[in-house]
């Protein structure tokens, strides 16, 4: 630049110059001399002008261009600071002298690459690159600066790299982050069981045992521990000790099952966890947050929250079921939580779905779109006929109608932070899609069957309770305590009470007192007691046909009712079903069984009021199911077989009733 200014001064002196030997030789050689004293000082004064802008900068930084480059390289050459010019293909072009050593290269034109990792380097040559490196046990940051040069080299593209050592910083950084407090809430389960099965004089033994184990822990872990109750503790730690201990996968959850009230009864606890929230005030709630999810899975664990994940060590023992209703609310908040932290909410219901699954998936997915978060209900691929109805009904509404997925289109949609609730079942076999249940990262049950030997063992979050009636019922009191942003409309109040119209049929069986509680909240929510009544109306030819199957039962042993379609009616297996329900409206009926001819052969259903055991007696023809409610299906023989055959199952079944 100022080599430029030089030039300018030159050019005006030497046309200052031209004019003077143009008026001396072709005007007046007086005149040139004359004008001279003009000149001169217009000469000086664009040199001054000219001088001033130089000095701008100090004297040393504009020397002549040689001297300039001597400077420039000195400073950059002897900086203290590694820097390093590297062209598009991560070439070394130039180093400092800094660099050199810092890297112990012998000379330049050495390849980035092989001093960095290929994928630092590649960020390197991008533009305003920064990145952190750890070079010979020092942090560095690098900064990059991309050129492209003009004159001789045009169009070559290069980055200018600048290392600045920020050991220091970076260790304070690491410092203040481990010192970062991590609050731990420790509470002792079924405490008031424990100290029962405890006799009197072993007592205080048993609390000392369990406070020097979670003390001596905590201690080693340099933290402070308080017990605020017989059965609580509350401890701090720093996040560096907190991260050893999560090492161990918090070893105090084994060590304290060391101490055993009775051969069979361990002591367990579980752990509420949280760190990093912005305050400590946040710090404890979330704590207090992850100590309720932990005793809503049951205990035997820990819950850590941390950087807005959830992260659970333990819980190996079977859970403890209690259906209470501070069960009920922690499920909720938890669920609450999963959803909100996930991107959508899946339903997965069991094949031949029923009121009850849909009508809890409709309860589920409104309560994820309240949260704002997209939810779908997985459609089967044949519709069920005993959701026909209730389908049609939905199917008025634009909200609810969009509320359906069909299996490949949910799997193509799905995410790793897509939450799948599988509702109705607990049994992988019975789900309806297995392809969503298998892809799941995130699975929650809720279900309101007794727990089988086959088990969803990926859920993240398990509620199931074979006291409910329904699992719409459950479904309607976690939307109870969800808070008030989930709002049910009038409809899909009433798709969840035709779900526990369904299953207690029509609140005759299973029905507790939160049946019906349940029901007068969705009642007020506005769900329609008529509408569902009518959803269970059925055609003309299905009642004809079931009052012929009603007419020709016979009761072959006291209190036993059985029956049989001649033809396969529409819906076997629904026909059947709801044929041994009319069976039991009789008097005098304890249980019922009605057979149908099916596409593979016979299946026959069997119901009970709770008296006789109808799973015991199917179960001997191969079927299965609950105690009031079983199937069984039958290949290879006709009527008139299968009915001996029940009858000899029934006969075998009353046998061992005597013999208990
Ligand atoms: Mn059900």
């Amino acid at each position: 630049m100022s080599g430029r200014k030089d030039f300018n001064v030159l050019i005006f002196a030497l046309f200052i110059l031209a004019v003077e030997i143009i008026i001396f030789i072709f005007i007046k050689p007086w005149m040139a001399i004359a004008l001279l004293p003009a000149f001169v000082p217009l000469l000086f004064y664009v040199m001054d002008r000219m001088k001033g802008k130089k000095r701008e900068w100090p004297e040393l930084l504009y020397p002549e261009a040689a001297t300039r480059q001597i400077f420039w390289r000195e400073i950059f050459y002897n900086f203290q600071e590694p820097v390093a010019i590297v062209d598009d293909k991560e070439k070394i072009y130039w180093e400092n002298k800094a660099f050199s050593s810092l890297f112990e290269t012998k000379k330049p034109g050495g390849t980035l690459s092989d001093l960095i990792s290929a994928e630092d380097a590649r960020a390197l040559t991008q533009d305003q690159a920064r990145i952190e490196i750890k070079l010979k046990g020092r942090m560095y940051s690098v900064k990059s600066r991309l050129y492209e040069t003009n004159g001789k080299m045009r169009g070559r593209k290069f980055n200018v790299l600048f290392f600045e050592d920020i050991t220091e910083l970076f260790e304070l950084k690491k410092k203040s982050n481990e010192e970062k407090p991590a609050i731990i809430y420790i509470q002792i389960d079924n405490f008031d069981e424990i100290m029962a099965a405890c006799p009197d004089e072993n007592r205080p033994e048993l609390l000392a045992r369990i406070d020097k184990i979670v003390t001596q822990w905590v201690q080693s872990l340099n933290g402070f521990v308080k017990k605020y109750e017989s059965d609580k503790f509350i401890a701090l730690l720093s996040l560096k000790e907190l991260n050893r201990a999560e090492e161990s996968k918090f070893s105090i959850l084994e060590d304290i099952k060391e101490i055993k009230v009775k051969p069979a009864m361990p002591v367990t606890i579980s752990m509420g966890i949280a760190c990093g929230q912005p305050s400590l005030l946040e710090v404890n709630k979330t704590a207090q947050n992850a100590l309720e999810l932990c005793l809503g899975r049951g205990g035997d664990q820990a819950v850590l929250k941390a950087e807005g994940k959830t992260y659970f060590y333990g819980g190996k023992t079977k859970e403890l079921e209690k259906y209470s209703r501070v069960r009920a609310r922690v499920i909720s908040h938890a669920l609450r939580d999963l959803m909100e932290e996930s991107d959508m909410v899946l339903v997965l219901g069991h094949e031949f779905l029923d009121m009850d699954a849909l009508g809890a998936g409709i309860g589920l997915v409104t309560a994820a779109r309240s949260l704002g978060k997209a939810g779908y209900i997985i459609l089967s691929p044949e519709q069920s006929p005993s959701v026909e109805s209730l389908m049609d009904l939905l199917a008025s509404d634009e909200e609810l109608k969009k509320s359906f997925l069909r299996e490949e289109e949910a799997m193509a949609r799905m995410t790793k932070k897509t939450l799948a609730i599988v509702a109705d079942t607990h049994r992988p076999s019975l789900c309806l899609s297995q392809g969503v249940l298998r892809k799941a990262e995130k699975v929650v049950v809720i279900d309101h069957h007794r727990r089988g030997e086959e088990f969803i063992d990926k859920a993240f979050l398990v509620y199931l309770e074979p006291y409910a009636s329904s699992t719409s019922e459950m479904v309607t009191e976690l939307i109870e305590y969800m808070g008030e942003e989930v709002k049910l409309t009038p409809l899909s109040a009433t798709a969840l009470l035709s779900g526990i119209a369904v299953d207690t049929r029509n609140f005759a069986f299973k029905t507790g007192v939160r049946t019906f509680e349940a029901a007068s909240f969705l009642r007020r929510l506005g769900a329609d007691p008529t509408t569902v009544y009518k959803l269970f109306q059925e055609d003309m030819d299905t009642v004809n046909a079931r009052a012929e199957v009603v007419k020709r039962a016979q009761q072959p042993f006291e209190h036993i009712a059985i029956s049989y379609y001649e033809e396969k009616p529409k819906n076997p297996s629904l026909s059947a079903a709801q044929a041994a329900n009319s069976l039991l409206e009789i008097k005098g009926v304890y249980a019922s069984f009605v057979l149908v001819p099916t596409e593979e052969g016979l299946s026959i259903s069997g119901r009970s009021l709770g008296n006789v055991n109808v799973q015991r007696i199917l179960e001997k023809l191969g079927g299965g199911g609950h105690m009031t409610v079983a199937g069984a299906q039958l290949k290879d023989t006709d009527l008139k077989g299968a009915i001996e055959k029940l009858k000899t199952a029934i006969l075998e079944y009353l046998k061992e009733g005597d013999a208990t």
